[in-house]
């Protein structure tokens, strides 16, 4: 990439002729790099490159070549991981020690979807009137994918392993806050095989550039993950020409702890899953419903933990807790502080900013005392913001977990498994941990229930997403069949 070339369209780099943006590193407030965004008329040329790239080279049909990329590109990504995740955590402020799963969970997608499209089998069967049927997956087409901030690397990289997997070309389109390690990514896809036009990234705002490529008529396929306001803009904007329409958006997933738990566990995976990543996770476990057998001391000892939290520059191998990512999202995580304290709930502990650090950091902050129609309850806030409630029966805490616009995901903590899996059977979510939270399987469906989505990502559910079914039904004989049979035009 040479410098000040920030756009990739059709195999080449060029110049952003859009504004310029200041990439910061919000750790210390600094800025890290300068790019130049796109212009709606260069998401117009990503678009119609990816357009020709579908139509005119032989990536849609050629399986082999599309699994060699993917490999490739997964082993050029292994080795490279520590730069990539140094890149990720510089531009995100993730701890390191986060940004490194990050990376091999993005090489393992990549060759997930390599052997699952390596393997796939064709459906083909005789049917009752002695027809063939056969079953084949096409790619969609053209397909824009839109990311978040919060896992750049690794989101972008479940969009774009199935969508190529799947013989798709796309435009991509980072975050205008994280773009770096999808640049370095396409720096690795520029010098492969892989045939111009497949893959463009544009950068750029979602109102300008993500706009244009949402609104594009050439795009077939929109996948988005971000927020739910954004969402149902792109949704609307979708239903113009029935583009086919992806959506992770927003949660508010409930963590359930019964009375039979070890407390000290229990305390370790709501602070895990509450505070990974600064609470900034789609499936963070934001609230907290706790036996009330249990709660007080749960409390003591989870505001004891959030206190002891180790805050800190996320390039340190020791820091638990980077900072927020951007100076904007930290005012919004404080407007919904306050919105709880003026609610009238009881901030526990935390909250607040880190006197001696520049960066955008922010403690732990635990809320008690609150009602279930608080906004505090019902909004996702995406920080370091937790709710705790008690409860006193399982339908209890099983009404009070699925009462949210969101179902994206949901843990259950408890040794009495029989409960546990009656439990996660009755949660309106995506994901159910049991005893457990957050990791993600390549294998296995990801997404929301209710207003967190539309579609998986993910598992053969996430290559799904990015095919078209065709049936091909033949006829051996030939002859017509059924009541036409026989009754042609005399010769
Ligand atoms: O997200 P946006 P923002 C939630 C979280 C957060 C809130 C807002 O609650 O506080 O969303 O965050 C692009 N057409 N999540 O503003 O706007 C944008 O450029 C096309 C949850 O950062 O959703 C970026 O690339 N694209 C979430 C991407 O959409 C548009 C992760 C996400 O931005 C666009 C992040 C438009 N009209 C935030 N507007 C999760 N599910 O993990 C914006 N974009």
């Amino acid at each position: 990439m040479q410098e000040s070339h920030h756009i990739f369209i059709q195999g080449k780099w060029r110049k952003g002729e859009g504004g310029i943006r200041k990439i910061m590193n919000p750790s210390s407030g600094e800025v890290l790099t300068e790019v130049k965004e796109a212009t709606e008329e260069q998401v117009d040329e990503a678009v119609l490159a990816a357009r020709r790239a579908f139509e005119t080279t032989n990536w849609a049909e050629n399986i082999e070549l599309r699994v060699q990329m993917l490999r490739e590109l997964s082993d050029k990504l292994e080795e490279s991981a520590e730069e990539f995740a140094l890149l990720e955590t510089r531009n995100t402020g993730k701890p390191i020690r986060e940004s490194r799963l990050d990376v091999s969970d993005s090489i393992t997608c990549l060759r997930y979807y390599a052997d699952l499209v390596a393997n796939r089998i064709c459906w083909e069967k005789e049917m009752y009137d002695g027809t063939i049927s056969k079953v084949v997956e096409e790619p969609i087409g053209v397909c824009g994918l839109i990311v978040p901030w919060n896992f750049p690397l690794l989101l972008g990289i479940w969009k774009l392993a199935p969508a190529l997997a799947a013989g798709n070309t796309v435009i991509f389109k980072p975050s205008e806050v994280t773009p770096l390690s999808f640049l370095k990514l396409t720096e690795l896809i520029e010098k492969s095989e892989m045939p111009p036009g497949v893959f463009n990234l544009v950068l750029g705002e979602g109102r300008s550039v993500g706009h244009s490529l949402v609104a594009h008529p050439e795009v077939d396929k929109i996948s988005f993950t971000g927020g739910s306001a954004t969402g149902r803009r792109i949704y609307q904007e979708c239903a113009k020409n029935l583009k086919r329409v992806s959506l992770e958006l927003g949660g508010k997933s409930p963590l359930l702890v019964f009375d039979d738990v070890d407390l000290a566990t229990a305390v370790d995976w709501a602070m895990f899953g509450s505070f990974f990543n600064q609470g900034q996770v789609c499936v963070a476990s934001s609230r907290i419903l706790v036996h009330q057998s249990l709660y007080d001391d749960f409390l003591t000892h989870l505001s004891a933990r959030a206190a002891q939290i180790v805050i800190g520059d996320p390039v340190d191998e020791t820091t638990e807790m980077g900072p927020l990512v951007s100076e904007a999202h930290r005012k919004k995580v404080e407007e919904y502080i306050q919105i709880g304290l003026t609610d009238g709930a009881r901030l526990l502990s935390g909250g607040q900013r880190i006197p001696d650090r520049s960066g955008y950091y922010l403690s732990p902050a635990i809320f008690t005392d609150v009602k279930q129609d608080m906004r505090i309850v019902q909004e996702e806030i995406f920080g370091p913001v937790i709710t705790v409630q008690p409860f006193k029966e399982e339908i209890e805490a099983i009404q009070l977990a699925n009462d949210t616009p969101f179902g994206l995901a949901a843990g259950v903590l408890s040794r009495d498994l029989e409960r546990a899996e009656r439990v996660a059977g009755r949660l309106r979510a995506g994901t159910v941990w049991i005893n457990g939270y957050h990791t993600p399987h390549v294998e296995t469906p990801w997404g929301g229930f209710k207003q967190s989505g539309i579609g998986r990502e993910l598992g053969p559910q996430g290559l799904a997403a990015f095919t078209e079914a065709k049936h091909i039904n033949r006829n051996l004989q030939l002859q017509p069949i059924g009541w036409y049979s026989n009754k042609g035009v005399s010769s």
